[in-house]
């Protein structure tokens, strides 16, 4: 097992305070989780799906009260509440380990108590870091195995080094002949996704879904993570990393940070309409950017699997995706088949005459429901996806030429802009941010909710030092070896509402220029926001798009861009004197340039 001194108190102490029936070390074998899973399909937690149809998959059907991440209860427990910034919640860790030691305290009764050691990176590499989960959910050992490297071999990296601890229960402790539930956790109110920085320890109660009970990926391989890059010197960062490669056989590599449901996954393993030109995936959610000697950064993507939304996915969407997903894939809330297969809605083809929903009920097309619950996921290996880079295990990382940033904004962002340096491309980050359209508040629709290289919900510590951080990097080394910053905006919409830019593997064409303008080619015009690429810039060849159409595209409204300012100084407000002067200095001028 293992000798860490460390480790096995810890393992003890939590067991002392959350009173499991077992505790179970996970070796990660292939036996070992076939046992669970079938361990899983007998108590009717599990639904296996049709091997002829989809080997090795399995479906699960969470409670309606627990279907994705809840931001109003995860926290941010810095000793000090300034650390966290105006846009985390917080709570005095003290009174927070308080509070919570009362909910575990005999929480994992009647349960096991399964001990998952895990990598964030590839095992081994100086650039991973370790973890060990504490969990009462073999859904989450399942799942783990699948998004981090876990087990036996994790431990024996581990030696007596250091790791980070956490916890983790779905907080419903079972009493003695007490039937279990098929999705068993904590009502909203007794849910906590806690964080305690300067500790890097994470504490997580109430809830069994995703990136709550994950607890490698949102709550280490960002919040935690984003704390250690800063006292590093590195970055841990809400993106994809994809290689891109010329007709020429030239390569290069890109990382994209962009909010939730801006397509992530999908451009990560895009197929391009450009005649020669490839993409492969290192990573669809994460990256760690770390220094090479030679003074570039590199980026490993610290996890080993997709936890993707399911809806939309489809043969047009993302290809790639759906051949990843055919074979040993974890789904959770989507729809099952008669035959025993999936469905969801925008999978591509018309539903089945009838269903089983994500709650389990009967469904019919007529029924007015949804089938498949939005936030709808699957589990799968990055190993499976077709076109995953071949060094996207690579310990050392990979050198990255561009970074892109974007979200989702129908009018005033440009297709593309390129920064005029790297403090304007940290402007260009700190201003990010998609248009909200169906929000619950109906007055902020048509708002911009400014999401800071979409790192607003996964950032350890105050949002304005995070900004600050990301404009030191630039003092570490030369600037012609940092990359490039593009600001990349798919979503434009013509008066009547109308898509402007195709999307899907038409992207590649703005990577193309993305990639030109890094070899010191491409043509750009500056203009007051950014380099724009020239009409001609952007190949089109083969493309049905209009003359006017593109013009949209490529062109900017000082008129909607002094607004965009007025918009801006109002969201820095919230900052307050952690507004770094770099940015007070950068929205200035950008005004001015727009009056000149
Ligand atoms: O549930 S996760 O946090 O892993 C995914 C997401 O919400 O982006
Ligand atoms: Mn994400």
């Amino acid at each position: 097992m293992t000798t860490n001194q460390k480790l096995l108190n810890w393992v003890s102490e939590m067991a002392d305070m959350c009173e499991p029936d077992k505790i179970y070390w996970c070796n990660g074998s292939e036996e070992e989780n076939h046992r669970f899973l079938n361990e899983m399909v007998e108590k009717g937690l599990a639904i296996e799906l049709n091997p002829e149809k989809k080997p090795g998959c399995y479906l699960f059907r969470s409670d309606p009260s627990d279907v994705a991440r809840v931001e109003n209860r995860t926290f941010v427990a810095s000793k000090n509440e300034e650390d966290a910034g105006p846009t985390n919640n917080w709570i005095d860790p003290i009174e927070l380990k308080d509070k919570m030691k009362k909910l575990y305290k005999g929480c994992m009764k009647g349960r096991t108590m399964y001990v998952i050691p895990f990598s964030m990176g590839p095992i081994g590499s100086p650039a991973s870091k370790i973890g060990v989960e504490l969990t009462d959910s073999p859904y989450v050992v399942v799942n783990m195995r699948i998004m981090a490297r876990m087990g036996k071999e994790v431990l024996d990296v581990l030696g007596d080094g250091e790791f980070v601890p956490c916890l983790h229960s779905i907080g419903a402790p079972l009493a003695d002949g007490e039937k279990d539930s098929t999705w068993p956790c904590a009502p909203i109110e007794e849910k906590y996704i806690s964080h305690f920085p300067e500790e890097r320890t994470i504490w997580s109660y109430g809830s069994g879904y995703g990136g709550n009970a994950l607890l490698g990926k949102k709550c280490f391989a960002l919040r935690i993570a984003s704390v250690q890059a800063r006292d590093e010197g590195w970055l841990a960062e809400h993106m994809l990393i994809l290689r891109i490669t010329d007709p020429k056989g030239n390569k290069k590599y890109i990382t994209g940070a962009f909010p939730s449901a801006c397509g992530k996954t999908n451009l990560s393993m895009l197929i391009p309409t450009i005649p020669g030109w490839k993409i492969e995936a290192i990573g669809d959610d994460i990256a760690w950017m770390k220094f090479g000697e030679d003074g570039r950064l590199y980026a490993i993507n610290p996890e080993a699997g997709f936890f993707g939304v399911a809806p939309g996915t489809s043969l047009k969407s993302n290809p790639n995706a759906m051949t990843t997903i055919g074979k040993n894939t974890i789904y959770t809330n989507v729809a099952l088949t008669d035959d025993g297969d999936v469905w969801w809605e925008g999978i591509g083809y018309d539903a089945p005459n009838h269903l089983v929903d994500w709650q389990g009920n009967d469904w019919t097309p007529n029924d007015g429901r949804l089938a498949s619950h939005p936030n709808a996921r699957f589990t799968t290996p990055a190993a499976q996806c077709p076109v995953i880079a071949p060094e996207w295990e690579d310990p050392k990382g990979v050198p990255i030429s561009a970074i892109l940033i974007g979200g989702r904004r129908p009018h005033t962002v440009p297709l593309i802009h390129e920064s005029f340096d790297w403090a304007h491309g940290v402007f260009m980050g700190s201003i990010m941010g998609s248009e909200i359209t169906a929000a619950s508040i109906s007055n902020d629709i048509g708002k911009v909710r400014r999401d800071p290289f979409a790192m607003l919900p996964f950032c350890g510590y105050h949002m304005g030092d995070y900004l600050q951080h990301w404009l030191d990097i630039e003092k570490k080394t030369n600037s012609d070896k940092l990359p490039k910053i593009f600001y990349v905006n798919w979503f434009l919409k013509d008066e009547n509402n109308k898509w402007l830019w195709p999307g899907y593997g038409d992207n590649s064409r703005v990577l193309k220029w993305v990639f030109e303008r890094t070899s010191g080619e491409g043509d750009a015009v500056k203009t007051p926001i950014g380099y724009m690429p020239t009409l001609d810039a952007i190949d089109t060849d083969g493309l049905n798009i209009s003359e006017s159409d593109l013009k949209h595209l490529l062109s900017i409204d000082k008129d909607k861009w002094l607004k965009e300012v007025e918009s801006i100084k109002e969201d820095y407000k919230k900052y307050g004197d952690k507004l770094p002067k770099e940015l007070e200095k950068q929205i200035i001028a950008l005004e001015k340039r727009l009056h000149d």
